[in-house]
């Protein structure tokens, strides 16, 4: 194929498949109407990808269609469930629709399988459980269903399956495996499934099977790509492997695609050396990842020989138009030094971006032609395989329209902004810098006068139906402005209302204007536009939209204020008022990519600034600015993460050193998983930090204590991920558990994390518990003393 993608978004492009799960989910649907509805998205896309350029006889088309995830459709293929799943399985050990749902939602008793972020982004996959009896067969049904339907419409298909090298290293052991156990060890019988599975596919009629090995852009995955590795012995048993069908090649399989992604395959100082790897064992074809890693260099180009070579330039990852000419320049000059052929690809599959450009009704006018979603994705690979092959004057006009539009982009007003320039270029030390912790935590108590053991909430409070209907009756107009701010004040007065009833001690207004915790941001910055219909997966059903930063970022007008001093008016007990922080607001959003992340931190870092000020004129005593992605962007390799957290830690540092050493500023962090940057969290220099706890049951305080951390800190003793409330004694078990490692003036009491997806009966027997446990610990402790 001249042309590819890795995969492209399995959501529809008005969000059909997430319905129909939903729906069947809900009852609604039933199994058949739910495939039915998933056929439709994939006849669509085979033919949406046609039309913008993909050849649909010759393999260029992925079959990448997972219901759900594309982790959970491997463990599927391979019938790989978990002991504690064993049941599920088939006559023949394979795992149908309804199992595979199971897994990923659990049922009963029995909890989902873990889901974790894929890679550094914010998709996240069901992490699969090895253990030393796991069965693996090749019992790729539905896949081979896939392929064999789409042949009889007359499309030769490339399934897509995880590697067996990342399905491993993505893999954790299962609950009950030996202490150590490593997934990895059963790499032998995994292999032996593929091998059954790659003739499963090419009996349906595939000619190319795509395995995805994004996994050897990490330290660990690098270590097992060098040559006499892992990787190469695994790809020689598949290159090599006995398949049985009837197809193209020698011994019968498919032809193999291995795709890498997500950065540089193997050893970065030796970038292309695991593709010739592959290559020397008898892959037919390696993809690298041109964007966020290294070219490879020209003697593994050349190392290629025969193999095809994939060059992942168009990229999957953001929403910027593809700078043709200078790929053209690069694809040229991989042409001449490698023997191989060259397709062009995308970096990434494009889950990762929305549908369609063209499908936009609410950007502002001058960025749609800066902008490239999955569909102008394709045709960018598309035109440039045009121009590799004819000649550049082939493709002359679509030169010109690319150069136009990147001309254009550079000197839209507002890219870059003279007075923000200036407000980064002036920031000296003292920007970052608080006072003295001890000083400001004498103020701060002088202050706010708060209890031993205070107890707080992160922050939203549940979204009602109610909520959002009356948001989205308000963006449609058929209720007016004061309408729609009334019904806000009602409920942030009964938000602050319940509160106090409950006795909590520090208080929030519950954040019911807000959609999304970056969204809202975006809306009220200048620079960022949010999209009407730029809907990404995140996991399972579940999508974002994230916002679009194009421009230099400033805010012109206090926005949190009106609120926060609203619900402040109502109550004599502190309140916080409640921002976003800088890393998260680029972590889940499209960043420009024409200077770097750390400088647009520091200008979305200077704008929450400016907020956090206004709030203190207001009277605000306390602020949080919440960073649950901070670990979400740290970079997959050991040697690239010191640079990430210092810029990291230095723009929330930035954001919140212009408070008052008397403000207390608060964060909040998503992830229990705290080892690795507890240091970089210190940093920060947050005056209170809460965490999510509840599930690992306060493991985390141990790694807490053992760093020495000083400053407040508020580890969830509320699970708030499930309705479940948890009753009073056992949160006063995670409360000592918590005193046995943390100083009683340090600790905090609080849920996991905020309580927006929760309905308001059980958020409110359980903060009744959270504070009752709380009242009881303070008594035990003044008898104690
Ligand atoms: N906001 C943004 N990005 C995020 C999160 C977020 N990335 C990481 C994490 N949180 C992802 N988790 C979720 C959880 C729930 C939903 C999406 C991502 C979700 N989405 C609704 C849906 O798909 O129906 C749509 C929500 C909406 O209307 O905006 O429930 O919090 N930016
Ligand atoms: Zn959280």
């Amino acid at each position: 194929p001249a042309a590819t993608i890795l995969g492209y978004p399995r959501i529809g492009p008005n969000r059909e498949l997430k319905k129909a799960l939903e729906a069947h989910w809900s009852g609604r649907l039933d199994e058949d109407g739910l495939l039915f509805e998933a056929r439709k998205v994939q006849d669509r896309t085979v033919r949406r990808l046609v039309q913008l350029g993909l050849d649909a006889a010759d393999s260029s088309i992925p079959a990448d269609f997972a219901l759900y995830d594309q982790v959970l459709d491997t463990t599927a293929a391979l019938g790989a469930l978990p002991s504690r799943f064993a049941d599920l399985a088939d006559s023949d050990g394979g795992v149908g629709t309804a199992a595979s749902f199971v897994l990923a939602r659990g049922d009963g008793e029995r909890p989902p399988l873990e889901l974790t972020k894929w890679f550094d982004t914010n998709y996240h996959y069901l992490v699969p459980e090895i253990g030393p009896e796991t069965c693996f067969a090749a019992v790729a049904h539905q896949l081979a269903g896939i392929v064999r339907r789409q042949k009889d419409r007359g499309a030769v298909l490339r399934p897509v399956l995880v590697g067996p090298v990342t399905y491993l290293l993505l893999a954790k052991a299962e609950d009950g495996a030996p202490a150590g156990f490593d997934p990895l060890t059963r790499i032998d019988d995994a292999v032996a499934a593929y091998v059954g599975i790659l003739g499963q596919l090419a009996e349906a009629g595939a000619e190319w099977v795509q395995l995805d090995e994004p996994g050897l852009s990490t330290d660990a995955g690098a270590a097992l790509a060098a040559p006499g590795g892992l990787v190469e012995q695994v790809y020689r048993k598949l290159a090599e492997a006995p398949v049985a069908a009837p197809g193209r090649h020698a011994n019968g399989r498919p032809a193999l695609l291995v795709t890498t992604g997500y950065g540089t395959a193997g050893d970065p100082a030796r970038a292309g050396e695991a593709l010739a790897v592959l290559a020397a064992v008898g892959v037919e074809a390696v993809h690298a990842d041109l964007v966020r890693g290294s070219l490879p260099s020209a003697e593994a180009l050349r190392a290629l020989g025969g193999t095809r070579f994939v060059a992942g330039i168009v990229d999957g990852r953001n929403v910027w138009r593809n700078n043709l000419l200078s790929s053209l320049d690069v694809l040229e000059d991989l042409q001449a030094q490698s023997g191989a052929a060259v397709s062009v690809g995308t970096s990434t599959s494009l889950l990762h971006v929305p549908h369609d450009v063209a499908a936009e009704s609410v950007l502002p006018a001058h960025l749609p032609a800066w902008l490239s979603f999955a569909d102008q994705k394709v045709r960018e690979a598309a035109v440039l395989a045009r121009g590799l092959a004819e000649g550049r004057s082939s493709i002359a006009a679509e030169l010109q329209n690319a150069e136009a539009a990147l001309r254009s982009r550079a000197k839209y007003d507002g890219v870059v902004s003279p007075a923000v320039r200036q407000r980064t270029a002036a920031l000296g030390e003292a920007d970052f810098t608080r006072g003295p912790a001890e000083r400001r935590a004498e103020l701060q108590q002088a202050r706010l006068g708060l209890p031993v053991l205070p107890t707080t909430t992160i922050g939203s409070f549940p979204q009602t139906g109610e909520v959002r209907r009356a948001r989205a009756a308000a963006q449609k107009g058929s209720i007016t402005e004061a309408e729609y701010e009334q019904f806000l004040k009602e409920e942030i007065a009964r938000v602050v209302a319940l509160q106090e009833e409950l006795g909590l001690d520090v208080l929030v207004h519950g954040e019911p204007e807000r959609n999304d915790m970056v969204q809202y941001f975006a809306e009220n910055f200048d620079g960022f536009a949010a999209t009407g219909n730029g809907w990404v997966q995140s996991y399972g059903s579940r999508c974002t939209r994230p916002s679009i930063l194009w421009g230099d970022v400033s805010r012109p007008a206090a926005f949190t204020v009106p609120w926060t001093r609203y619900a402040q008016s109502l109550t004599r007990r502190p309140l916080k008022g409640m921002l976003t922080g800088p890393v998260t607001i680029l972590a889940w959003s499209f960043v420009r990519d024409d200077q770097p992340l750390a400088e647009t931190a520091n200008q979305v870092a200077l704008a929450l600034r400016d907020e956090i000020a206004d709030l203190e004129a207001a009277g605000t005593g306390i602020v949080q600015v919440d960073e649950p992605a901070l670990r979400e962007l740290l970079p997959l390799r050991a040697a690239d993460q010191a640079a990430y957290l210092d810029w990291s830690v230095r723009a929330f540092r930035l954001a919140t050193s212009g408070a008052s050493d008397a403000t207390q500023i608060h964060t909040h962090l998503c992830y229990s998983e705290f080892g690795e940057v507890i240091a970089a969290i210190a940093a920060l220099d947050a005056d209170v930090t809460s965490i999510e706890a509840a599930r690992s049951r306060l493991e985390v305080v141990a790694d807490l204590a053992g760093f020495g951390f000083r400053r407040g800190i508020g580890p969830g003793v509320y699970d708030i991920h499930s309705p479940r409330v948890p009753s009073r004694e056992e949160i006063a078990g995670l409360i000592e558990t918590a005193l046995a490692a943390i100083p009683v003036r340090q600790l905090w009491i609080n849920p996991d994390c905020g309580l927006k997806t929760r309905g308001y009966e059980e958020t409110a027997a359980s903060l009744r518990n959270v504070v009752a446990a709380a009242k009881a610990a303070r008594e035990t402790l003044a008898v104690r003393a």
